[in-house]
């Protein structure tokens, strides 16, 4: 199995989050990819590779104001805002037009769909670079050079949709990797969210599309962030009804109806017959991570890797959340080592 893995993610590490009115310490920060990075090294897991230099396929997934904005409301808010960290304090409710307000504190609302998102000078790089290596990830397993790969990025992009940021992302690395391997012929991919928290961004930007079956299991919305989407009876728009599959669980869920879940949603993608299948990995369905109540031990992370590997797809896995550093090393270690026990054969017929 590729690794795709880059220093970069380190270049935001935001120290703060404004959540709930209160500034508390960052959840999202650069130890975890390094403890997760240092984990696999340990175990000898994979093989190591850079982002390569192949672009990112931007077209299709973000809005182009919306990549302006990223890229420039950090300096931007050195000037005309307070020089602190960029914080929404208004948002479109009763209609959102096509394009941002000019204002700066317009235009940060807008495009936010949270407050506890920070935005630091290095973002963009970071985030660019994370767009980069699950990019990377796709062109490795679509080109044969890879049976798997996993995008050892952050910060994580499943909350972003076409045009806005929030729940600790900004580029919706896992929709960036959809589209390279449609870009490179597969025309037909499954995307499974398995964080702890909906997919609400990655939903958003598939939602009216039948090339793309995006199926989730998540946290019951009526309980836990994102709150306003996940819910079992959105099922998709237009042509893309029936190509989204929400499976909700409440807090505390064990791995008894965890498993039950993820027999259902491998039957919808064994049903869509795809070519390629795409993997947000959220390790905060863990027991004891702190922005979770699930309570999936070890072993339920190496069945989980056990259970995709039933699907016998070219998989591309994405880092997305996932914040109790002591254990989000092992247990991606555990899910990833199951499905690809041989990790170490890169050969295009191995997992
Ligand atoms: C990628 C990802 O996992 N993003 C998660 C963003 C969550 N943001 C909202 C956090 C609200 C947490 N409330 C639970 C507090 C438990 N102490
Ligand atoms: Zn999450």
């Amino acid at each position: 199995m590729k690794i795709v893995y880059s220093e970069e993610h380190r270049h935001h590490d935001p120290e703060h989050e404004f959540r709930r009115s209160e500034n508390v310490p960052a959840f999202e920060r650069a130890v975890r990819a390094s403890v997760i990075e240092t984990t696999l090294r340990e175990k000898n897991f994979g093989t190591f590779i850079a982002p390569d230099e192949g672009g990112v396929p931007f077209t299709g997934v973000h809005d182009e104001a919306y990549l302006r904005f990223l890229r420039t409301v950090h300096a931007r808010f050195q000037t005309e805002g307070s020089g602190q960290e960029p914080l929404p304090y208004c948002w479109p409710t009763t209609s959102r037009p096509r394009l941002p307000p000019q204002d700066l504190f317009g235009a940060i609302g807008f495009f936010a769909g949270d407050a506890d998102t920070p935005i630091v000078a290095g973002t963009w790089k970071a985030a660019e670079a994370a767009a980069r290596g699950a990019s990377t990830a796709a062109r490795k397993v679509a080109r044969g050079e890879a049976r798997a790969a996993f995008a050892l990025t952050r910060p994580p992009g499943h909350h972003a949709s076409r045009s806005t940021y929030s729940g600790y992302c900004f580029l919706n690395n896992a929709a960036l990797a959809c589209a390279q391997l449609q870009q490179e012929g597969f025309a037909r991919v499954a995307l499974l969210d398995i964080d702890y928290h909906h997919g609400n961004g990655s939903q958003a930007i598939f939602e009216a599309t039948s090339d793309v079956l995006f199926v989730s299991i998540h946290a019951d919305p009526d309980h836990a962030y994102p709150f306003y989407s996940g819910r079992a009876d959105e099922v998709g728009h237009g042509e893309g009804r029936g190509f989204t599959v929400n499976l909700p669980l409440p807090p505390g869920t064990t791995w008894d109806p965890y498993r039950d879940a993820l027999l259902r949603a491998c039957e919808a993608i064994a049903r869509f017959a795809p070519s390629a299948l795409v993997v947000s990995i959220g390790l905060d369905i863990a027991v004891g991570d702190p922005l979770g109540t699930f309570e999936l031990e070890t072993d339920a992370f190496r069945e989980i890797g056990a259970l995709l590997r039933t699907l016998h797809l070219p998989t591309v896995f994405v880092l997305e959340g996932g914040y109790d550093i002591p254990t989000i090393g092992l247990n991606t270690f555990a899910l990833l080592n199951s499905f690809a026990p041989d990790a170490q054969d890169d050969s295009p017929g191995a997992p």
